[in-house]
């Protein structure tokens, strides 16, 4: 059985206190559990202090079979960061704009931008499954979209990792594969109603905004919408046409990370957890969390546990992707 650990984001010390805390022991430099496996929720980069020491914790345990991981979309956008564009020579996957070395600079300092070890996480980062779907269990970074995973097929390996051949259509702004990359690792967006927008933390007008879609109570835009409280008056209260709205079966308990939660860690709703609790930010209250999955099919608040963050291992800074 597996332990769901949340979005790391270089906070190696964190993770070995949650692994020690769960029973985890580490013999020849890799941590196991007699009984049980880890499961990585993605995001291990970006932000945090120890991003190498977090790789080499998580990658050795995968590869002695001790853990299994799922692709988070720091990984995925360190992926085309790195890789050359095909089509426009001299460019590379991810635009390497100023915005885009900012957000991605803990990381590139501390592995050293196109060294040896920064080719050799990308070649792993690239083996990594966008999501895993057992009879049991399913675990994905940010959303599980029914309809985008079927579509997601032609783009992926037997693994679930994306065909060598995929990347540059994912990088493709507007494109069925950027559509559903995007939506699987990041949520998903609906368009408001035609004619209407409003204006992000930024000052710049939008006419989509990414969804709680777990959420089946919240049916409408304003419900629904993920802007910050002082914005969201913005969203009209109309409600969702039911077609834009995601419906999960409830076929297998869902396992994801991404989105920020705050506070003592609660399930979403007895079929669904986030284990994402902010460790990313690494400030006062925020947390490295776990599920302690036992196979069961409804998930309960007695599945957590978690450790703080400590002051002293603060994260980098950044505005932007979480
Ligand atoms: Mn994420």
């Amino acid at each position: 059985m597996y332990d769901f650990i949340g979005d790391i984001h270089g906070q190696s010390e964190r993770l070995e206190a949650l692994l020690v805390l769960m029973g985890y022991t580490r013999r020849a430099g890799i941590y196991s559990h007699p009984t049980r496996k880890a499961f990585f929720m993605g995001d291990l980069i970006d932000r945090g202090p120890r991003q190498v020491e977090t790789l080499e914790i998580a990658r050795r345990m995968v590869e002695s079979g001790h853990a299994r991981i799922v692709l988070g979309n720091h990984e995925y956008n360190a992926c085309a960061w790195a890789t050359p564009d095909p089509e426009h020579a001299g460019e590379f996957l991810r635009e390497h704009t100023e915005k885009n070395r900012h957000q991605h600079r803990a990381f590139l300092d501390q592995v050293g931008e196109n060294s040896a070890l920064h080719r050799d996480l990308i070649a792993w980062f690239k083996t990594l499954p966008v999501y895993v779907e057992t009879p049991e269990f399913r675990a994905i970074h940010a959303c599980w979209h029914a309809t985008l995973i079927e579509r997601s097929k032609p783009y992926l390996d037997a693994n679930n990792a994306i065909l060598p051949e995929s990347w540059a259509p994912m990088s493709r702004k507007d494109s069925e594969p950027h559509l559903i990359i995007e939506t699987l690792l990041k949520g998903t967006e609906i368009d408001l109603p035609s004619g209407l927008s409003y204006c992000d933390a930024d000052g710049t007008e939008r006419v989509r905004t990414r969804t709680r879609w777990w959420d089946e109570s919240a049916k409408t835009y304003r419900s629904a919408g993920m802007l910050k409280s002082s914005l969201v008056h913005q969203l009209p209260e109309d409600p969702i046409p039911e077609k834009n709205l995601l419906v999960y079966d409830q076929a297998a308990p869902l396992f994801i990370g991404h989105y920020w939660q705050t506070g003592r860690p609660t399930i979403l709703n007895p079929h669904m957890v986030c284990l994402d609790y902010s460790i990313g930010k690494g400030t006062k209250g925020t947390k490295l969390c776990a599920y302690r999955w036992k196979g069961e099919k409804v998930l309960t608040n007695d599945g957590f546990v978690w450790v703080e963050a400590r002051e002293s291992e603060q994260s980098q800074e950044v505005v932007g992707e979480r």
